[in-house]
């Protein structure tokens, strides 16, 4: 009995959390592209989020940027940086400080009003 209370109450909370969080389900849509920098393995990353479905800038959304190396799994450790909001809606922009140059994944964390994790896979070359 206390067992079907609980899940009954778990039920409702779960019906409740969905209904009124507006950007549950939501799916983001990332475009990343990086520059380098004057500093070597320092890259400066434009990011720009949209609803996949909609294609609606998404706006407010605290993101974080890290990388990993896929083909070195163990080997780096990059610390993920906050990114800061752009001057159009849904630009996100954040500078990543790499260890090596090279095949990159890079992760896009999405936290706040949307929470989503997007992974690019990106090459990263010395400054011409
Ligand atoms: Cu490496």
């Amino acid at each position: 009995m206390i067992a079907a209370r609980a899940l009954l109450l778990s039920l409702f909370v779960v019906t409740v959390s969905s209904a009124s969080g507006w950007a549950a389900g939501v799916k983001a849509k990332a475009e990343v592209s990086c520059a380098a920098t004057a500093k070597p393995l320092e890259y400066d990353c434009a990011i720009k989020l949209s609803d996949a479905r909609s294609g609606a800038a998404l706006t407010g959304v605290e993101v974080t940027v890290g990388a990993d190396m896929p083909s070195m799994p163990m080997a780096h450790n990059v610390k993920p940086v906050k990114a800061t909001p752009g001057s159009e809606p849904g630009t996100y922009r954040a500078q990543i400080k790499l260890e090596m140059h090279g095949d990159w994944a890079v992760k896009v964390d999405l936290a706040g009003p949307v929470r989503d994790r997007i992974v690019k896979s990106m090459r990263f070359e010395p400054k011409p």
